[in-house]
């Protein structure tokens, strides 16, 4: 219906560098799971929080950085695993500040059992929160977290 079209609330999923490796390399660290999986495990919980869910792997900082502005009048939130960039990308974090959509930054890992230069996240600042260390859980977990965010 149009008048569902217009209310529903959807939600920008973005994936950084190296994501789209994932269930094909390094299983031990990252899990056997792979992206698509993940994206179509979003979509399942999407439908069921009864909102739309948009996914985008991107390797390059300059098309995330894009996308983010690109949300503004689409979505009304965005998870983010910003992977690598993470630890290094003012511009992601400067256009999520831009574009002041309420972000919820996830982690497969747990960042801060890792090396020390994973635990600052330029991100975080930003976030309404962060989730780290359960997998491909962090990403079910941190669509909840929005959308219970952006109905409170
Ligand atoms: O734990 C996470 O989700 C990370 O965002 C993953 C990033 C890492 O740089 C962050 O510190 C933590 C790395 C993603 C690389 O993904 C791969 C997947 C499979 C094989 C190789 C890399």
């Amino acid at each position: 219906m149009l008048n569902d079209t217009l209310t529903t609330v959807s939600i920008l999923v973005l994936h950084g560098p190296n994501l789209n490796l994932l269930g094909l390399r390094e299983p031990d660290i990252y899990g056997s799971v792979t992206l698509d999986k993940i994206n179509q495990l979003l979509e399942e919980e999407g439908k069921q929080l009864e909102v739309k869910v948009c996914a985008l792997q991107s390797n390059h900082e300059g098309v995330l950085v894009d996308a983010v502005h690109d949300a503004l009048g689409k979505h009304q939130g965005i998870l983010i695993n910003p992977a690598a960039y993470t630890h290094t990308s003012v511009a992601i974090r400067d256009a999520l500040a831009a574009v002041a959509l309420p972000v919820v930054e996830v982690h497969l890992s747990n960042v801060y059992q890792r090396e020390a230069f994973r635990h600052h996240s330029f991100i975080a600042p930003i976030a309404v929160g962060q989730i780290s260390g359960f997998g491909e859980e962090s990403y079910r977990l941190g669509l909840h977290a929005l959308v219970h965010h952006l109905r409170k």
